[in-house]
C-alpha cells in the first residue's frame, strides 16, 4: 500500500499511479465518461458464469484485486475472487469464495451479491448482500485475497448496500446501508451507522431519502466514499420506476467529514444513467450500478467500476474536481 497522503488536489488519499484511465472525449459535456472498450468484463469469462457485475476493485501489491458478483449459471449468485495487472482484463476464480467462520452458524452460505471491499488500517474487508433468511449485510476480512474470514452480519434482515467508511470516524468504524424487504424493495433510504469493533452495530442515523425522477423510488450508496477537502464524495445509485420496471442510474453527494449524515450537496441530475446497449439490454434492463472506485489523490482521477444490465462490467472515468463542481452546481439541497 502507498502512503497516506494530503496533497493540494481535493483527494485525500493515497497514489495509484498505474490506476486504469482514458481521457474525456473530445466534445463529450458529461462529467462521467465511460472506457471506450466497455464492458471490460464480459458476462461469460468463466465457463459456468451467466454474469459478471456489480463487483469491487481495489489496488493490491502494485496490481488489482477484488471480489466479483459471479451469477452461475444455475443463477446462484456467488462472490469470486479477481486479479488483475492492469485493472483491464481480469482473471476471475472460477470458484466462489469459500468463507470460514468457528461458528456454523455464521459460516453458512446461501447466497451473496453487490460486494464492496476497502482497506482499514490493517486488512481488507469486504461487505456484500448477504442471504441469512433473507438478505442482509455481510462482512468478512481478508489481507490476500485467498483466506476470507466471515464475521458477525452488521444489521438485521432485511438491507443491502452495506458501504463502509474508508477509516474510522471518531474512534468507530463506520456504514452506509439501505434498509429493504425481501423482494424487490419498492423503497429505500440510506443510513449511517457506526460500531466499535465491527461486531456492533448503531448510532443509526438517516442520512438521505428517495427525491425525484431518476432517484424516486429508492437510492443506495455505491462505491466506497471518497475522502475530499469538500467532504466524504459519495456515488449513489438511484431508481426510477417506469412504466417497464426500475430503471437503475447514478449521482453523487458530498457528506459532512465528520458527520457524515449531514448532507452538504447532492446531485439533482444523474452523473450517468443506461444509455449504451449493454446497460440497455441484459438480464435486467436499464441497470448501471456502481459498487467500486479507484482514486488517484495526486491527479484527482476517478475510475468506477459499475455492473451494466445485470450482465456485465464496464469502467467509467471521472476527475474529482470537476464532480465536485458539478455536484455543487448541480445540487437539490
Ligand atoms: C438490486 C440489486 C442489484 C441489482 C439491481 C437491479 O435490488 O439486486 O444487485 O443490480 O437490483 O436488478
Amino acid at each position: 500500500m502507498s502512503c497516506t497522503t494530503l496533497l493540494s488536489s481535493a483527494i485525500i488519499g493515497t497514489s495509484i499511479p498505474n490506476m486504469p484511465w482514458e481521457d474525456k472525449p473530445m466534445g463529450y459535456s458529461g462529467v462521467v465518461w465511460r472506457y471506450s472498450q466497455n464492458p471490460v468484463i464480459p458476462r461469460n469469462l468463466n465457463p459456468d458464469s451467466n454474469s459478471i457485475f456489480n463487483s469491487a476493485v481495489v489496488p493490491f501489491n502494485g496490481e488489482f484485486a477484488g471480489v466479483f458478483r459471479c451469477d452461475d449459471t444455475r443463477r446462484m449468485q456467488q462472490l469470486h475472487v479477481g486479479r488483475s495487472k492492469d485493472g483491464i482484463n481480469w482473471w476471475i476464480d472460477p470458484q466462489r469464495i469459500r468463507f470460514y467462520s468457528d461458528d456454523p452458524e455464521i459460516a453458512r452460505w446461501e447466497y451473496g451479491y453487490d460486494p464492496r471491499v476497502v482497506w482499514i488500517e490493517d486488512r481488507f474487508y469486504l461487505t456484500w448482500c448477504n442471504g441469512y433468511h433473507g438478505p442482509t449485510i455481510g462482512v468478512a476480512w481478508t489481507k490476500d485475497f485467498e483466506t476470507f474470514h466471515k464475521m458477525e452480519n452488521a444489521l438485521l434482515p432485511f438491507n443491502r448496500n452495506g458501504v463502509l467508511f474508508p477509516r474510522k470516524l471518531g474512534g468507530k468504524y463506520a456504514m452506509l446501508s439501505r434498509p429493504s424487504d425481501n423482494g424487490h424493495t419498492p423503497f429505500g433510504d440510506i443510513f449511517y451507522s457506526e460500531s466499535p469493533d465491527m461486531e456492533h452495530w448503531g448510532h443509526h442515523r438517516h442520512v438521505m431519502s428517495p427525491s425525484i425522477g431518476w432517484q424516486a423510488t429508492k437510492i443506495g450508496a455505491g462505491p466506497i466514499p471518497i475522502e475530499t477537502t469538500e467532504g466524504w464524495l459519495l456515488i449513489y445509485h438511484g431508481v426510477l420506476t417506469s412504466c417497464n420496471g426500475f430503471v437503475y442510474s447514478a449521482g453523487a453527494a458530498l457528506l459532512d467529514l465528520d458527520e457524515p449524515w449531514k448532507v452538504i450537496y447532492r446531485t439533482e441530475p444523474y452523473i450517468i444513467s443506461p444509455q449504451e446497449l449493454y446497460e440497455c439490454v441484459g438480464d435486467v434492463p436499464n441497470v448501471v450500478f456502481p459498487c467500486a472506485s479507484l482514486v488517484d489523490a495526486p491527479s484527482g482521477r476517478i475510475a468506477i467500476y459499475y455492473g451494466c444490465a445485470d450482465t456485465v462490467t464496464g469502467l467509467a472515468f471521472a476527475h474529482v474536481d470537476e464532480l465536485i463542481d458539478f455536484v455543487k452546481a448541480n445540487s437539490q439541497i
